[in-house]
């Protein structure tokens, strides 16, 4: 064959600015496209261009991912406009390159690391996870990222940080105005944050990730309501202070500061006992820290959960 598809190139070839740069991205298409000729359109429909070398993760679901389609088009992200469709719509308003996060606050590393070189502190892992929204739907999406325990660790917290604030990108002359307090803000516990299940994405379905579902950087934390993994972050802000963040602000009674999925604690509103899975018809069970308790339930012992929602 003399046009080279995207999974004829050796990952080697590969550098992290290409996959950041979405050129691996650009490869595949125009490779797709040069075959569209030939092939009937199911085989066209190739594996999507693969972010490198990815280790997999002992972490991931086996359950079926939730189509490309369906990720990237349902979106939370009000930064973006409010309903679904929005984000997806409205990709120009953010501009994920160039880009840097910063890690500070009570470290005695404090650090502004370009997106690029965040892509090389650490191999790659693909983790396929359960993602719970609050509103009562829920997704399987392959992240692509890092643990976010090796940036913190890296950064040297000091001992009196007990807390993590996360902030995401905020520019009024491009995003939604009122809504919520900006820039949206999140906090995790040290504790939670370290946990080995608490990824930074930079990726999903082995792509750099799109900017509706929080380029180039967002937080990821499975076993929580989805508001909690907070998109297209900017700032990671050690603390001693429980951190308030956007939604328990907007409405305390509903957000708690934990957010872990319960489908014994109901939302003010509607019971959490069960979820639609996007793509599926009838709905399921929602399960005790949407599944993941085996690996998490250890950081909440004696803790009452109703109390600290
Ligand atoms: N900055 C920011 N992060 C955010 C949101 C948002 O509006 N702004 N929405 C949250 C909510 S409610 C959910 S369910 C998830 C959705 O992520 P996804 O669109 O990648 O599935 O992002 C979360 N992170
Ligand atoms: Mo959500």
């Amino acid at each position: 064959m003399l046009i080279r598809t995207a999974s004829d190139i050796p990952s080697s070839e590969i550098t992290p600015e290409d996959l950041y740069q979405g050129r691996r991205r650009f490869i595949a298409q125009a490779g797709s496209l040069a075959l569209a000729g030939t092939l009937a359109p199911a085989q066209v429909r190739a594996a999507p261009a693969p972010l490198g070398v990815l280790t997999k993760s002992p972490y991931s679901t086996n359950e079926a991912s939730t189509h490309y389609k369906a990720v990237t088009t349902y979106n939370n992200f009000y930064e973006l406009g409010t309903d679904k469709a929005d984000p997806s719509a409205n990709t120009h308003r953010l501009k994920p390159t160039p880009w840097t996060l910063r890690i500070e606050g009570l470290v005695n590393k404090p650090r502004s690391i370009a997106i690029e070189d965040l892509l090389k502190l650490a191999p790659l892992e693909e983790r396929i996870y359960r993602m719970r929204c609050v509103e009562g739907w829920s997704m399987v999406i392959p992240w692509v990222g890092i643990p976010l325990s090796t940036l913190i660790r890296q950064a040297d917290p000091q001992g009196s940080a007990r807390f993590v604030e996360f902030v995401s990108h905020y520019d009024r002359s491009t995003m939604t105005r009122g809504v919520l307090e900006w820039p949206y803000t999140e906090g995790l516990r040290l504790d939670e944050a370290l946990h080995p299940l608490t990824l930074l994405a930079v990726g999903l379905y082995g792509e750099v990730l799109p900017v509706q579902n929080g380029a180039p950087v967002r937080l990821v934390v499975p076993w929580k309501y989805g508001f909690k993994s907070a998109k297209s972050l900017v700032s990671i802000r050690l603390v001693e202070r429980q951190p308030v963040s956007a939604w328990t602000k907007a409405a305390p009674a509903e957000y708690g500061f934990f957010s872990n999925v319960n489908p014994e604690v109901d939302h003010p509103r509607w019971s959490q006992a069960t979820e639609r899975r996007i793509g599926e018809f009838s709905k399921r069970r929602t399960l005790m820290f949407n599944g993941y308790a085996d690996q998490v339930a250890s950081l909440y012992t004696g803790m009452d959960l109703r109390r600290f929602y």
